[in-house]
């Protein structure tokens, strides 16, 4: 067994458990002074404070130099896998067009669809493993990621096995969600209640049969999947045994937020235009708010109401929504800035909703999210005193240095 010891460390913050906080507790963050944890091979074995050292020799001593140490982060939400870029969407931005009026005249999502398709599963995988290696080093440990951009059976397949190999062979946990229901592609082009019969009769049974998603994810919006349709394929999913997950009220308020809590989803995405009612059917059912603040700022949109999410008992994640479209950053810590700024989350409250929240969101609670004895050691050496300094810098990587699984990984 291999013993590594973190010494020195200034201040511990931790939310506690492997269940999602929502209310107050979303705000309950531990906090240890002059603290070390122990790590026995991948795992967290002790942690002691007011300057207590654990027994033992180990193999490998770091040095947190009296900083703040912290969970891993965890990005619940990531496109990460596409192929090209979208740069040239930006002079269609200054001249006036939106998100969907991109999207209406077949570019956005389209146009990342047709060069996804070009793409070989080689080449997919190595650009993607090169955003994982800059997510590391930004903080974030663990990961969702979604197919979506292939939309018919042979792409789809190739963007989820891209996806299932990054798992396995880089040292970032990836969960894998299925989203074939990201747009409607040209074949289907105003055939979209056909285009979700194939997706839940041939493609989903197929996804669920070869093991290559735990989720299944629709965008439930405007010009792209009504709420009916949404319905239908998720209420299709849930029967083959994925959990839910649905981008909800981003640009419109359609019905997607009132079904993801109706359908028990385990997080509705987005929730820019979210409204009372589909604020009350989440609380009820249990959903989680997978917020995107950085999407809302390079939209120009406003922010999705995590203050009053909280007060209704909605557990709040706060995540990157890397993609080549809405948020071509994957810079979780600029997420955190706004997620305190804007949504005005206290600095407990954000930490709570990029770990243990989003852990929990994409099925990672019991090993990830938290810093305790038996979790993963998964864990941020900070270049900051306290969690109010990662609120408040931004534009810097503060990220000092990152330990998967109980390795120095930067
Ligand atoms: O590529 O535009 N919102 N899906 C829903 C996206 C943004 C990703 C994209
Ligand atoms: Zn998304």
């Amino acid at each position: 067994m291999r013993r590594t010891l973190i010494k020195n460390i200034g201040c511990l913050q931790t939310p506690t458990g492997s269940y999602s906080h929502k209310g107050s507790k979303q705000g309950a963050n531990e906090k240890y002074m002059d603290a070390c944890v122990a790590i026995e091979d991948s795992k967290i074995s002790e942690i002691t404070e007011d300057g207590k050292v654990p027994d033992g020799d180990f193999d490998e001593v770091i040095d947190a130099g009296g900083n703040l140490v912290t969970p891993g982060l965890v990005d619940g939400h990531t496109h990460l896998v596409f192929g090209g870029y979208r740069q040239h969407e930006i002079a269609m931005k200054l001249a006036g067009a939106g998100y969907l009026d991109i999207l209406r005249a077949g570019g956005g999502i389209l146009d990342t669809v047709r060069k996804t398709r070009d793409a070989s599963e080689e080449e997919l995988y190595e650009k993607s493993r090169a955003f994982l290696d800059e997510m590391l080093s930004f903080g974030v440990t663990s990961c969702e990621a979604k197919s979506g951009y292939g939309l018919d059976p042979e792409n789809e397949i190739k963007m989820l096995n891209v996806i299932g190999q990054l798992d396995q062979k880089h040292v970032m946990d990836v969960a894998a969600t299925f989203m074939g229901a990201h747009a409607i592609p040209p074949e289907y082009e105003g055939k979209g209640d056909e285009y979700i019969e194939m997706m839940c009769n041939e493609l989903m049974p197929q996804v669920r049969e070869q093991g290559l998603a735990e989720f299944c994810d629709i965008f439930c919006e405007d010009s792209v999947f009504n709420a009916a349709q949404s319905r239908r394929y998720l209420e299709k999913a849930r029967e083959l045994g994925f959990s839910l997950k649905i981008h909800a009220d981003e640009i419109e308020a359609i019905g997607g937020s009132q079904l993801a809590g109706e359908l028990g989803a385990v997080s509705a995405e987005h929730l820019i235009a979210i409204e009372e009612d589909g604020m009350d059917a989440m609380a009820e059912g249990g959903t989680t708010a997978m917020l995107l603040p950085a999407t809302s700022f390079y939209l120009d949109k406003t922010y999705a109401p995590a203050r009053t999410m909280i007060e209704k008992g909605i557990p709040v994640a706060i995540a990157s929504d890397f993609n080549p479209g809405s948020c071509p950053s994957l810079n979780l810590q600029f997420a955190i800035n706004l997620g305190s700024l804007k949504y005005r989350m206290t600095p407990e409250e954000v930490l709570t909703a990029v770990t243990i929240n989003p852990a929990c969101a994409i099925g990672r609670g019991d090993l990830a999210g938290t810093v305790e004895p038996g979790k993963q050691a998964d864990l941020v050496i900070w270049d900051a005193p306290d969690f109010e300094m990662v609120c408040y810098r931004f534009g810097s990587n503060l990220a000092k240095h990152v330990i998967k699984k109980g390795v120095l990984v930067k």
